[in-house]
């Protein structure tokens, strides 16, 4: 009886690995254009690299990622309509740059919305995070994971900020969207929206004397080099978004569509990791290059916080009421709440 089982597990088992070799051969030599904003030598850049790797490997040198980081295929807006349009297959930017596309991606530029990563982790690959990203579909693009920006927190050249006055008249280059915009003018500053792409030469010449980011990124893209001062405010988490060409996707068969998910997942997982072990370490690296980081009072980050709680009700009308809801109730359960 026992063997009888066995035997049949087997066959089963043996059919499925055939089934699925047979099967892998519907995979034709691809090139995928993927474009990213931040320098090689960055999280992007590694993850990218990682997803490049794993493509090639899944699907026996096939398909072949051409990676181009530095935006040098433009900034994430650029990219964006190149995808749309089929001009380009993927590429990995800001959730918040995709928000003049498809509104719903506001969410998660929602203030204080996560405490923690792990919170983060939860909705976004929850079926919250899964939602918002089928959203994309009807515009022409297809997402396929998130990967972590992370905490953003504050550069600026002009002084210390250490409590929410000493943000009046600062010119802070803020992201294209109309929820930071209206964060930063919220709190005082003078918000300029900027692409990424020309945040560096802005900062140089003093077109804008700050900027929001996490550190990896303040890291990788030398921003210790034009600015002096750093607040630790993680004012909002950011996600990134893997996203691929709706046009190009749909002429893909299921088995290299299969290839592009797997890989996405891997370095998606691996991103997160290597994001976190940078960040871990990066004030001690960014006070070493130079800055001077301040941590606000706990009566001052509360204050801020507070006055953010004001641009909460423009989020929820743009996203729609419901979502609003089934994304608070979600953080509320990642919280074990
Ligand atoms: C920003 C974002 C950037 C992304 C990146 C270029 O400040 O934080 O990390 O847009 O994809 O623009």
């Amino acid at each position: 009886m026992k063997l009888k089982q066995l035997a049949i597990t087997l066959s089963v088992a043996l059919a499925t690995v055939a089934g699925g070799l047979a099967h892998a051969q519907d995979i034709k030599p691809r090139l995928i254009r993927f474009g990213y904003g931040l320098n090689e030598d960055s999280n992007q850049g590694r993850a990218t690299k990682l997803f490049a790797q794993e493509v090639e490997k899944a699907s026996g040198g096939k398909m072949k990622v051409r990676a181009i980081g530095a935006a040098a295929l433009g900034s994430d807006v650029q990219m964006q309509q190149a995808l749309i349009g089929g001009a380009q297959e993927m590429m990995v930017g800001s959730t918040a740059t995709l928000v003049g596309i498809t509104k719903e991606m506001a969410i998660w530029d929602t203030p204080f919305l996560f405490n923690n990563a792990q919170e983060a982790d939860v909705v976004l690959d929850g079926p919250v995070g899964q939602k918002v990203m089928d959203k994309l579909q009807d515009k022409g693009l297809v997402g396929l994971v998130y990967w972590e920006n992370g905490f953003r927190n504050l550069t600026n050249n002009k002084r210390a900020v250490a409590k929410l006055e000493d943000l009046d008249g600062i010119k802070l280059r803020v992201m294209q969207n109309n929820v930071f915009i209206d964060s930063f003018k919220t709190l005082g500053a003078n918000a300029v929206p900027l692409p990424f792409s020309e945040l560096f030469t802005a900062l140089e010449t003093k077109t804008v004397d700050g900027q929001e980011n996490p550190y990896n990124t303040i890291l990788s893209s030398k921003f210790y080099e034009v600015q002096k001062y750093l607040t630790v405010t993680n004012h909002v988490y950011s996600p990134w978004i893997v996203t691929v060409s709706k046009k190009w996707w749909d002429q893909l068969s299921k088995d290299e569509q299969k290839v592009l998910m797997d890989a996405a997942v891997k370095s998606r997982d691996f991103e997160r990791k290597d994001t976190r072990a940078e960040a871990d370490k990066a004030l001690a690296d960014l006070k070493g290059k130079g800055m001077q980081i301040n941590q606000l009072s706990p009566a001052e980050a509360n204050r801020m916080r507070e006055k953010l709680t004001s641009v909460n009700a423009g989020i929820a009308a743009n996203v729609g009421e419901d979502l609003w809801k089934e994304t608070q109730a979600a953080v509320a359960k990642a919280r074990g709440g």
